[in-house]
């Protein structure tokens, strides 16, 4: 079987786009580096905590760091580079990333979560690397705005993740389908084992931290009990299955099929929106989700439609298969209730 590359793949397959032009092949090339290196580190983590259990300097006498701040700097520090971008938004930065004076500019946005479910990094648990990409607005050669960057998810060019699991995979959109490529370590290539990613039309898993029930809105109960009854459109109970990872979470259920909830936490004064960034987390996903035949929203709203009004709003998230979130959808509706 003829082995194809991520670059390969977008070039035959967006033959009459610009999409294929030299600079978006470019932000995708020095991503996958970035994911590479991030890999190559998350795949260490282990031996690393103990080859840096003295202090903070490790073998290579390099300060030892937290892999997602390590994460985050790979990013910013080979995309800044790249000469494709005008400005960069990450989990981890308070304010967008302006591109430093020395460097070249071009009309690409890049936003990412380096390291999302770092929090399972101790256990060994798989974790992920999001990453959304929007076009600058107007072109110019004055410094952009974060006006120009607050765009809807419905005006990404591209979105996907990078799994660090028991393989490491990478699955994208550039708005014509979703495909997946797994990394070849004997060749360091990320090659395509899942082209045209479609999620099941009705899932069989439901993924949700139900130790917040407490917290939870009525409807919201209302459907997780709904998928937890015999009185469903499978006629039985979904498992349940919640690893605590989003990227896991997210690609599990695209696989098999299923819903995955970050509902809003009334009674967390944390979380009266969720805890899930929009820009970073609910827009890549649900770009990811819609382009394999499902839905992503916030229990009333489609998610790609929501304009934010600010770098790390937070939103509740239900995506899926498209017959579950209808599901979701449709609890909404009949509690009356047009906001979460
Ligand atoms: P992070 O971006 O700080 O890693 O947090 C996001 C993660 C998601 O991967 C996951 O879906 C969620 O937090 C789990 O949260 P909880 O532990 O509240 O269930
Ligand atoms: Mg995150």
């Amino acid at each position: 079987m003829r082995q194809v590359t991520v670059v390969e793949h977008l070039l035959l397959s967006q033959k009459e786009r610009p999409m294929a032009s030299g600079r978006f092949t470019r932000l995708l090339t020095e991503l996958i580096l970035s994911a590479k290196i991030i890999g190559r580190e998350v795949s260490k983590a282990g031996l690393l905590d103990v080859l840096g259990a003295t202090g903070e300097v490790n073998v290579q006498g390099e300060i030892v760091q937290k892999l997602d701040d390590f994460s985050n700097q790979v990013i910013i520090r080979r995309m800044e580079r790249a000469g494709v971008l005008c400005a960069m938004v990450s989990e981890e930065n308070a304010d967008f990333i302006e591109i430093p004076r020395q460097f070249p500019v071009g009309d690409y946005i890049l936003i990412f979560d380096p390291l999302d479910g770092s929090a399972n990094i101790d256990a060994n648990v798989s974790i992920g690397t999001i990453f959304s990409i929007y076009r600058r607005t107007s072109y110019t050669q004055q410094a952009v705005t974060l006006d120009e960057i607050l765009q809807k998810g419905a005006m990404q060019v591209a979105a996907g993740y990078i799994i660090y699991g028991s393989s490491t995979m990478m699955v994208y959109t550039a708005g014509n389908g979703v495909h997946g490529f797994t990394l070849d370590p004997s060749v360091g290539e990320f090659l395509l084992s899942h082209p045209n990613i479609q999620i099941p039309e009705q899932g069989r898993i439901y993924s949700v931290n139900e130790g917040y029930w407490s917290y939870w809105d009525e409807p919201t109960r209302r459907i997780v009990n709904h998928f937890k009854s015999d009185e469903n459109a499978l006629g039985r109970p979904y498992s349940l299955r919640y690893i605590g990872s989003l990227v896991s979470d997210f690609h599990r259920n695209l696989i098999y099929g299923g819903i995955f909830m970050y509902p809003a936490d009334h009674r967390d004064p944390r979380k009266p929106k969720g805890k899930l960034r929009l820009m970073c987390e609910a827009n890549p996903m649900a770009m990811i989700v819609e382009q394999a035949g499902g839905l992503a929203v916030d229990g009333t709203r489609r998610i790609l439609d929501i304009e934010p009004e600010e770098l790390h709003q937070r939103v509740p998230l239900f995506v899926g298969s498209k017959k579950d979130v209808e599901v979701v959808l449709q609890y909404y509706r009949e509690a009356g209730d047009d906001r979460p």
